[in-house]
């Protein structure tokens, strides 16, 4: 995890990580850590609000103000603290399950408001932390404990119900493409409204054994392979986006924040 610039960040007394060998969560806070950096805040002025699950644990081991708090109600914390603290920047780490099942009302509600908050989801397709159950996000005829016989459900793409519902920015990146996805990091933090980032995330452990999807190097092949960028796909015939998914900036638009509309009152 230590490397150099962005070790400062992280409570190294709470290291190691409880995340399992090639977990793409990891990448996602390293990504996290280094747009911070990049974009110069003061370690006082972040505040890093999670729920519950692997991916939420992220914030226990990151340097800032920071919240752990109930299963699907991260939302709910971060909207008390930005309108107590507007001058904060404040920024959700969710897993799939976390904001899209449970936390799913919150999800929409924020992104109606566009409330000033940016939000993370570590989205590694299945429940992590309590043993491979399938979420919102499992694609359909995908295996999860709860679905030995495949999920018969369509997945959500949180990027675009996020979009839908409200929010202002939003983009979609992976841990393969990490560059890129800490570029879209920081100009969701950077942006004034709703933001959120769907970052793709792996989970060996169970969504990649359930579903046979080899080693953890065939998983970020997979990523390489299937991810192409929404500027390079517009360009591509019809039969060279077939099976392939959209990674890249799909919604950036200005609207009245929230708390500056809540200030006005
Ligand atoms: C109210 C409540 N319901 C259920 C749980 C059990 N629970 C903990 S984490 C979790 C799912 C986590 O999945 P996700 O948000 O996708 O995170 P991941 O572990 O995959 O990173 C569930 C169902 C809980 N802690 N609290
Ligand atoms: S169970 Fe999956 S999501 Fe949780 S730490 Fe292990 S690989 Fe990561
Ligand atoms: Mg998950």
């Amino acid at each position: 995890m230590s490397s150099g610039i962005v070790e400062q960040y992280f409570r190294n007394d709470r290291l190691p990580h409880i995340w399992c060998p090639g977990c793409g969560h990891g990448i996602i806070m390293h990504s996290l850590a280094k747009a911070i950096d990049e974009l110069g805040l003061e370690k006082d002025k972040v505040c890093i609000v999670s729920g519950i699950g692997c991916s939420s644990r992220a914030p226990g081991y990151m340097d800032f103000n920071t919240l752990h708090t109930t299963h699907g109600r991260a939302l709910a914390f971060a909207t008390g603290v930005k309108l107590a603290r507007p001058e904060l920047e404040v920024i959700v780490v969710t897993g799939d399950g976390d904001c899209s099942a449970i936390g799913g009302n919150h999800l929409i509600h924020s992104a109606r408001r566009n409330i000033g908050i940016t939000t993370i989801v570590f989205n590694n397709n299945i429940y992590g932390m309590t043993g491979g159950q399938y979420s919102p996000t499992t694609p359909t005829n995908d295996f999860g404990t709860t679905a030995p016989y495949g999920n018969i459900d369509k997945a959500f793409d949180i990027a675009s119900l996020a979009g839908g519902a409200g929010a202002t920015y939003t983009a979609r990146g992976t841990v393969f493409h990490a560059n890129q996805l800490t570029k879209y990091i920081k100009t969701a933090i950077e942006h004034k409204g709703f933001s959120l980032v769907d970052a793709i995330s792996i989970c060996p452990t169970y969504y990649g054994r359930k579903n046979k999807k080899g080693s953890v190097v065939n998983m970020m092949q997979w990523l390489k392979d299937s991810f192409i960028d929404i500027k390079v796909a517009d360009k591509l015939p019809e039969e060279k986006k077939a099976g392939k998914h959209l990674m890249g900036e799909f919604k950036k638009v200005t609207e009245p924040e929230y708390t500056d509309e809540y200030q006005k009152l």
